[in-house]
């Protein structure tokens, strides 16, 4: 069977969706190979921790039949010898003709592939899918611009906004499915990070489990922001069964005795951590927002009203409805009996104070 162009990079962009969270500090790329007569030979994305990359993967899976072919992939092909030899050397040495690149590599070190490719005789296209592949290595490309993890904070509440009760209880606001669905998505990032409220109000493990509640092969770095070291000693977010880092106002000192957010975001960054999922709580999420830090909001809404109780968000600096935080919303999904909504800052992250 043949496939055109645009279903070869749709395939290569679900690929490299499938590695968000396994790659870092390397983008999760996909690729697609096709033979002379355009059928998929091989295919494959960056392997869990960066390398071999993407390229590489499909081309030793395509073999001979890569020759006179087309290589599809998310992300311009290395000119550099990093980790690993520039896939450029790997695409002329497998004999493609063709190569369709959706997004350009802005890493300075990596980039000028396409040209080094033309430079080799081989026919370069650029842009196909690139909204969609931009969208699959965002955290990735949003770390390159400003040298900081890619946020995302979720939050489960009712349709007003409410994540807990006015007597404190909160258990369950959502369903299994939109739990279930958390666990997916905490998957797909590196690092998981919550504030110390919250860590003592819940005692939250905050590791990836499947649905049968055994525990994933791969767990993000678990970060609690907790100025002032209240973690306690036996909070299960310290326990064995996945990494964790306390951040402290004496490692990150910040305004008000609290965490350099923004510092800290710029240390887990040098730590090769690429996506951050907030899990909470309000005044967390409050401060990241007051910030600018806040890349995509995900929110999972339960059909129950409770009128009272705690907000989902608190402290943001906000205090008129002109500076409210507008966002562009991306997706509308039914999970099991809740509604989950992805959207993001409609204008790229700018402090809310002053
Ligand atoms: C590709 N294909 O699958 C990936 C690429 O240190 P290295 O050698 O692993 O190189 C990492 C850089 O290569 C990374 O920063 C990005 O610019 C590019 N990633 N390139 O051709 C891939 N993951
Ligand atoms: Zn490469």
């Amino acid at each position: 069977m043949t496939i055109d162009d645009p279903t070869a990079m749709r395939r290569a962009v679900a690929l490299s969706a499938a590695g968000a969270g396994a790659t870092y500090p390397n983008p999760s790329v996909g690729c697609v190979v096709l033979d002379a007569a355009g059928a998929v030979v091989g295919e494959g994305r960056t392997a869990d921790g960066g390398r071999p990359h993407a390229e590489v993967v499909a081309l030793t899976a395509a073999g001979d039949r890569a020759h006179g072919g087309t290589a599809f992939v998310t992300l311009e092909p290395c000119n550099h010898t990093g980790g690993t030899p520039p896939c450029v050397d790997a695409l002329v040495a497998a004999g493609v003709d063709r190569v369709v690149v959706a997004v350009r590599d802005p890493h300075a070190p990596a980039a000028g592939g396409a040209d080094a490719l033309r430079a080799k005789g081989i026919e370069v296209e650029l842009g196909l899918l690139a909204a969609e592949a931009a969208y699959a290595q965002r955290a990735w490309l949003h770390g390159i611009r400003t040298g900081r993890p890619y946020v995302t904070w979720k939050f489960a509440a009712t349709l007003d906004g409410r994540t807990a009760a006015a007597d404190g209880t909160s258990r369950w606001i959502t369903g299994p499915d939109a739990r279930a669905d958390v666990h997916r998505l905490r998957a797909t990032a590196d690092t998981v990070l919550a504030g110390v409220g919250t860590v003592l109000a819940d005692d939250p493990r905050l590791t990836v489990r499947h649905p049968d509640g055994t525990p994933a092969a791969r767990q993000p770095l678990r970060v609690v922001v907790d100025s002032r070291g209240r973690t306690p000693a036996d909070a299960r977010v310290r326990a064995g069964d996945a990494p964790t880092y306390v951040a402290t106002a004496a490692a990150h000192p910040g305004a008000d005795g609290r965490v350099d957010l923004a510092g800290l975001l710029t240390h887990l960054y040098a730590e090769g951590r690429r996506h951050v999922f907030v899990e909470g709580g309000a005044t967390l999420a409050g401060a990241l927002v007051a910030a600018g830090l806040v890349d995509e909001v995900v929110a999972y809404l339960a059909p129950a009203l409770l009128g009272a109780g705690t907000a989902a968000l608190a402290g943001a600096g906000i205090t008129t409805i002109g500076r409210a935080l507008r966002l562009d919303v991306r997706e509308v999904a039914q999970v099991g009996t809740d509604v989950r909504i992805t959207a993001s800052p409609l204008i790229a992250a700018a402090p809310r104070e002053a």
